[in-house]
């Protein structure tokens, strides 16, 4: 077998193998479990916590990077970084507020930094004072967001960081530290402390849609420490999803597991959206709105709304999850670009929401004009057309598509009204008026009510 081709066969078992086989669930089970991840096609990431009070400065200099990560790439000394809890005191939060606006969105779920690399909790732990109950404002912030979430109908997630630049039994010190108390960290000392926290967040917060885990890279943390903790986890909350970052599988940014027996519900690129999907496998692609994922004052290099919907429709079409960060402030509010840019998709949602909500990934070959979004319901089919280029002829081509003319019917999705299907024995197009009524994504609902075929090129 060439190369190559191994290369392929041993992606396709490692991607097979990401979905909980691995731990003896039957694929009925999965898929039930699965279900509501799957309809639900957009999330609220949130990244929050102490760093948000330098907001990327230190010593009045912007520091380089991702906001969270200012400890390490000022650096600072955890000597100097601790006072930070003495600051923080988000008095404006006001999650209804938060889980309002991820909802008029259109987002169906919300992940929230429990805890970051650096280790501070954004709830009260009885296993750690480097929590909200140190600081000035000593309430925790997880409850309130955990009540709205559960009036409001969105699933409450968790990201929980394996790596911990605090605990002194986490196994890889950093320089920039400063000398710390522990020559000798003992990892399973700290698994035991994350699995007490984990239990503490599994079993404080009603049923918690997905465990994000993050910061496995390093070599402290290890496949066999991932499957237990799974095992662990999944035995407190059997219906919890968890993403492939609980264990070593994923290679790097592109976020989909190695070939290899690895835990993990789903892969998880970030920052970037695969080129194609990946059949049969579950995948979220999670994206910042400007550069950072925690506040960054001076961060305003922020997505179009264009941009960021047209993301969101390119990974439906795809098959796979947009997880959509937000970096709050240290006073508990969301930036306005953020704010402005949620309340705009929401806008664009409320009218087009069905060809994301519940949709799987195109069956089409490429499109040049925009993209497709599928759902099957019994024997009819729709496809979602989702133009983004208005081509000039008048008439969108869907290209491969082939049906008879008395199974198909079509609609502009925004308000219901008939659009003209035009077929011929050999191809399938919509009649267009000269202007896109979106000049963002103008949805088509194509029906297809009999036998259809698509051919690919
Ligand atoms: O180091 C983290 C980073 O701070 C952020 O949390 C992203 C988003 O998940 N994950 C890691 C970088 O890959």
């Amino acid at each position: 077998m060439n190369g190559s081709r191994c290369g392929i066969y041993s992606l396709v078992a490692g991607l097979l193998l990401l979905g909980g086989v691995s731990f003896g669930e039957t694929p009925e089970q999965r898929d039930e479990r699965m279900e509501w991840w799957r309809e639900a096609r957009f999330g609220m990431f949130i990244h929050w916590g102490v760093y948000a009070v330098p907001a990327g400065e230190w010593n009045g200099k912007p520091v380089k990077g991702i906001a969270e990560w200012i400890q390490s790439k000022a650096p600072i000394t955890a000597a100097e970084y601790e006072p930070l809890k003495d600051v923080f005191n988000p008095v404006q939060y006001d999650a209804v507020n938060w889980v309002q606006l991820a909802k008029n969105a259109g987002m169906k779920y919300i992940v929230i930094t429990s805890k970051h690399h650096d280790g501070f909790c954004l709830w009260d732990s009885a296993e750690t004072d480097w929590d909200i109950a140190s600081t000035p404002y000593k309430r925790d912030l997880l409850k309130p967001l955990a009540d709205a979430c559960e009036k409001h109908g969105i699933k409450l997630c968790f990201y929980h960081s394996i790596m911990d630049w605090k605990h002194p039994d986490y196994g890889v010190k950093k320089p920039w530290r400063g000398n710390f108390d522990n020559p000798e960290p003992d990892m399973d000392a700290y698994t035991a402390y994350m699995k007490a926290q984990l239990k503490e967040l599994l079993t404080g917060y009603g049923d918690i849609g997905v465990l994000w885990f993050d910061g496995e890279w390093e070599k402290a943390w290890t496949s066999e420490r991932g499957a237990d903790l799974d095992d662990y986890l999944r035995a407190i909350q059997p219906s919890i999803i968890i993403n492939n970052r609980v264990d070593k599988g994923r290679k790097g940014m592109a976020g989909m597991n190695k070939a290899g027996d690895f835990r993990g519900d789903f892969g998880t690129p970030e920052q970037e959206i695969p080129h194609n999907g990946f059949p049969g496998v579950d995948w979220e692609s999670c994206m910042t709105m400007n550069k950072s994922w925690g506040y960054k004052a001076s961060d305003h290099n922020w997505k179009s709304t264009e941009q960021l919907i047209r993301n969101l429709v390119d990974i439906a079409s795809k098959g796979g999850n947009y997880l959509l960060n937000i970096g709050p402030t240290a006073e508990g509010l969301i930036p306005a670009p953020s704010v402005e840019r949620l309340n705009e998709m929401g806008e664009w949602m409320k009218l087009n929401g069905p060809s994301i909500h519940g949709t799987s990934a195109s069956p089409l070959p490429a499109l040049d004009w925009g993209r497709c979004t599928m759902k099957k319901t019994g024997e009819k089919t729709t496809l979602y057309l989702h133009v983004f280029q208005w081509p000039e002829n008048g008439e969108l081509m869907v290209p491969g598509l082939r049906a008879a003319s008395e199974a198909l019917s079509a609609t502009w999705l925004a308000d219901g009204s008939k659009a003209e299907v035009l077929t011929g024995p050999e191809s399938v197009a919509i009649s267009l008026p000269k202007q896109a009524p979106d000049a963002i994504d103008t949805v088509i609902e194509l029906n297809i009510s009999g036998p259809y075929e698509i051919v690919h090129p």
